[in-house]
Order: C-alpha cells, then sequence, then structure tokens
C-alpha cells in the first residue's frame, strides 16, 4: 500500500468510526461500534495496524503518526460516549433513573418549641408538672385574681383582646396558676407553656399572640431562697455556667418582685449587638406571691407562701439563634425551619 491510500484509509476509518462511535444510542450499540472498530480481532484499527507492515521504510514514520492519531482519537470518542451512556440510563417511560433525587423534607420542631421542651424537661427534673387551661377566659382570672386594681392600664381595651360579650382572651397564662391553686391542696410545683394574647402591632419585636411559660412554686416555708436558688439552677442548666442577676422590678401579683438576666453567652459579659452593649440578657420577671393572689385562690396566706415567674420562650429563641425579627418566627417559611429547626427525621431518598 502506497503512502497516500494508507492515508486515505486510516482517514476514513476515523470519519466512520467517529461516526459510529458518537450516535450509538445505548451501551449494547456502543459496543458492537467498539468491536467494529477498535476490536482486537476484526477491528479496523486492528487491521489498519497490520498494513503498517506494508508501507516502505520511508514512509512508515508517517503513517505510523497518522494510525496512531487516529486510534487515539477514537478511543477518546468510545470513553466519552461510554460515560454519557452510563450517565443518563433511562426508565421505561424515558426518565433519567441515574438522575440524583430531591431531598425530602420531613418536617422539624419550631425553634420556640425546641425552647419549651428543653424548658419543660429542665423544670420536670426540679419536681415540677407541667399544665394547660383556657386561652378564652374571664375577667377574675385574667386580672381580678391577680391583684390588678380595677383601673391598671393593661385593663384597657388599648391592651387587651376582649371578646363580644363577655370575656377575653388570656394576656398571660396566670390564669392557669390561679386555676390550679384552686383545685389543689399544697405542695404546688407547676409549669405553664402556652399561647397568650396582647393588642399589639405586628412588628420586628411585637406579635398580638406569643408563647409564654409561667411557673409556681407553693408551700409551707417557701422562702426567696427557693426562688433564687431554682432560677439560678435553671439558668445554669439551660444557659451553660452562666452568671444571673436580679434586678428589683414591679409586678401586681409578685411582692417583692426580681428580674433575672443571664450573662451575655455571645460576649461573655463584655457587650455585643446581642446584649445590646449590656453584657446581659433578660430572660424572666418573678417574684414572691402576693398574699391577695393566694386569698384569692382559696389559699391560707398565713399558712403557705410561693414563688413564680413568667418568661418568653419566643425571647429566647431569638437571642439564642440569632433571629433578627420575631415576625419570622410566625411565617411558616420552610426554608427558615430548615436552617434554624431540627429535622424530626433523617432520612434522605
Ligand atoms: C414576665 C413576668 C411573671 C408571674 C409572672 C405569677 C402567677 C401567679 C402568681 C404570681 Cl398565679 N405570679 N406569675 C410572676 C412574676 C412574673 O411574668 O416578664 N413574663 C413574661
Amino acid at each position: 500500500m502506497n503512502l497516500q491510500d494508507y492515508l486515505n484509509e486510516a482517514e476514513s476509518i476515523e470519519r466512520e468510526g467517529g461516526v459510529a462511535l458518537t450516535a450509538a444510542p445505548d451501551i449494547d450499540a456502543l459496543e458492537q461500534a467498539r468491536i467494529a472498530f477498535l476490536g482486537d480481532r476484526q477491528g479496523r484499527v486492528k487491521a489498519l495496524q497490520e498494513a503498517l507492515r506494508g508501507i516502505s521504510k520511508e514512509d512508515k514514520p508517517a503513517a505510523g503518526k497518522r494510525f496512531n492519531e487516529a486510534r487515539t482519537r477514537l478511543e477518546a470518542l468510545l470513553a466519552e460516549r461510554k460515560t454519557a451512556l452510563s450517565r443518563a440510563v433511562a426508565g421505561a417511560s424515558g426518565e433519567d433513573l441515574t438522575l440524583p433525587a430531591r431531598r425530602q423534607w420531613l418536617g422539624a420542631k419550631h425553634p420556640v418549641t425546641l425552647v419549651i421542651e428543653e424548658i419543660e424537661g429542665i423544670f420536670r427534673e426540679l419536681g415540677f408538672s407541667i399544665a394547660q387551661g383556657p386561652e378564652a377566659e374571664s375577667d377574675w382570672y385574667n386580672f381580678g385574681a391577680l391583684n390588678f386594681p380595677p383601673n391598671h392600664p393593661a385593663l384597657d381595651a388599648h391592651d387587651t383582646l376582649y371578646l363580644e360579650g363577655e370575656g377575653l382572651l388570656r394576656t398571660h397564662t396566670s390564669p392557669v396558676q390561679v386555676r390550679t391553686l384552686q383545685r389543689y391542696e399544697p405542695p404546688i410545683r407547676v409549669l405553664i407553656p402556652g399561647n397568650v394574647y396582647r393588642r399589639d402591632f405586628f412588628d420586628a419585636s411585637h406579635a398580638p399572640m406569643f408563647a409564654q411559660i409561667e411557673g409556681l412554686c407553693v408551700d409551707e416555708g417557701i422562702s426567696f431562697v427557693d426562688l433564687k436558688s431554682t432560677l439560678n439552677q435553671f439558668a445554669e442548666r439551660f444557659f451553660g455556667a452562666a452568671k444571673t442577676r436580679f434586678r428589683p422590678s414591679f409586678f401586681p401579683f409578685t411582692e417583692p418582685s426580681a428580674e433575672m438576666d443571664v450573662q451575655c453567652g455571645i460576649c461573655g459579659g463584655t457587650g455585643c449587638a446581642a446584649c445590646k452593649g449590656t453584657g446581659w440578657i433578660e430572660i424572666l420577671g418573678s417574684g414572691m406571691v402576693h398574699p391577695n393572689v393566694l386569698e384569692a385562690a382559696g389559699v391560707d396566706s398565713e399558712k403557705y407562701t410561693g414563688w413564680a415567674f413568667g418568661m418568653g420562650p419566643g425571647r429566647i429563641a431569638i437571642s439564642r439563634y440569632g433571629i433578627p425579627d420575631i415576625r419570622i418566627l410566625y411565617d411558616s417559611d420552610v426554608r427558615f425551619l430548615e436552617r434554624i429547626a431540627q429535622p424530626t427525621g433523617g432520612a434522605t431518598t
């Protein structure tokens, strides 16, 4: 064979082999094309290699170079087509069975629920029971029994959502504590999580409905020492070994009253954006149950004393997870839940 014929033959093998390999519709067709062109026994590339023997000595380098080009090119096309075909294994109706499945979103607990459940767990271990009560309440349970004077601003229709006819939407979970005091003899240790309502605008820091947790402990000989030690124990468990401080405060239903702050866990007390530069985060309000509250619920205030506290798990969730706007807590946007909440199941398909 002269050089020109050899180069022409190499050219047509490369072209025809290229078409056969590139156009192979499936793995079987590709294998047929491979055998026809790159097969060891009867492949046309093998024949082309054997034809080199009949080329004159001076033309051999040029012919050999062309042979190598054609073989390398066809091997590359084979590998390329193989990858493409194995990536797209078609299902019965043509769908790509190798396409990765979408991850399933199995739902997650809301950050406020996570905070409530963690607080419940800590107080359960401290001997508290969990109680619930109605969200639509009477004036007496929400205000009257709790030592609110009749002209207190909280009673105003500007602050409280009154129902048509009688009753209102509870503004705190304290009515459940009053109901507990009426129903059970001390010793009482009870924790009350629930939603409460205020007539507020819905903005970055207020919502007309939010979660509250209150706690109550009533027995003979209960003192402020019990309040401080229990709430310190809670803070240590919930926030880690954080320092607390108590500041004097006022609530109609407690006397004396105190707010508890926890040293900011983000800056360690030096002051940062999370604690507004103060080094402390306000956690809860508390106090010794006012004797008028005990008496209103039918508890002998000469025999029994108690302490109580109230806190907003939403606010705690916001500082714990760095949520910039409380409205996010109410949006039901799964992208937010997916980022912050703990998935309830971990399966992916
Ligand atoms: C706050 C403050 C507080 C209570 C709630 C209470 C209930 C009864 C008697 C006495 Cl029946 N006290 N609850 C006491 C002190 C503070 O809440 O800042 N809540 C978000």
